[in-house]
């Protein structure tokens, strides 16, 4: 049966940008599962109701409900495992806990920076006072002073990711020789970035850029086919 998602949209239903239904989706097409999304915006909080859950990504599989997208990937994890592995061991699961901790307190912050304003006026209209107000709380001042100088923003997210881009040039994804659970979890980011933002956060020659690439293809293209930006 297919999986349903509950997956952030912009003014578009198919621009499709939260980074944590990026990681949900693509863990989906990992294990070979169909899934379907559901369009959602911050101000359709009462679709989101009767799962219990407040934010996205939520995932309806027949009777079963989850949500929080590492929660998903823990039981896609126990509840398909004779598919293809998302972290192949408790050791691997701890490892990809902690780098999922990293991306969402290190990573997220400068690439939201950089994206920010591009992604507040790509929004839907309604959702537009919801995202500001609650943002600009959570920032402590106006979305306008926290995204500040783009091209600082996107030069503390290249050295941020400098131990990654290190890793990348051992070894094509940082799983090693194949994708899973950890490359999902930064790819998300970047598919945040690029459904939102026709920003260049990555020069051609960066071996970042060349796995980038590499993950846009997998899974026949999901990541490539869907709406974005060019970069
Ligand atoms: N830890 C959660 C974070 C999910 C999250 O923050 N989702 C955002 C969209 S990217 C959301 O639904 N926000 C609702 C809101 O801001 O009202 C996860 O990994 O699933």
């Amino acid at each position: 049966m297919t999986i349903r998602i509950y997956d952030l949209a912009a003014l578009e239903d198919d621009r499709l940008f939260s980074p944590y239904c990026w990681r949900t989706k693509l863990a989906l097409a990992h294990k070979g599962l169909a899934f379907e999304s559901i369009p959602w915006r911050f101000t359709d909080k009462a679709a989101l109701e009767p799962t219990g859950f407040k934010t996205v990504p939520v995932i309806v599989d027949g009777e079963r409900t989850v949500g929080d997208s590492w929660k998903i990937a823990l039981y896609l994890e126990e509840n398909y495992a004779d598919r293809p592995a998302l972290f192949g061991g408790p050791q691997s699961r701890a490892l990809s806990l902690g780098f999922k901790n990293w991306v969402d307190r290190a990573v997220h912050l400068p690439m939201l920076r950089a994206v920010l304003l591009d992604l507040y006026n790509g929004l839907a209209e309604k959702d537009k006072p919801y995202f500001r107000e609650a943002r600009e709380k959570r920032f402590g001042m106006a979305l306008e002073a926290f995204a500040g100088d783009q091209q600082a923003a996107i030069a503390t997210v290249s050295s941020t990711l400098d131990p990654v881009r290190a890793t990348l040039t051992e070894q094509p994804f940082v799983c090693g020789s194949a994708p899973a659970y950890a490359d999902y979890i930064l790819f998300g980011a970047f598919m945040w970035t690029r459904s939102t933002s026709p920003a260049k956060l990555l020069a051609a020659d960066d071996p970042l850029h060349a796995w980038r690439e590499r993950m846009l293809d997998l899974h026949g293209g999901l990541a490539r086919k869907a709406r974005g930006y060019p970069v």
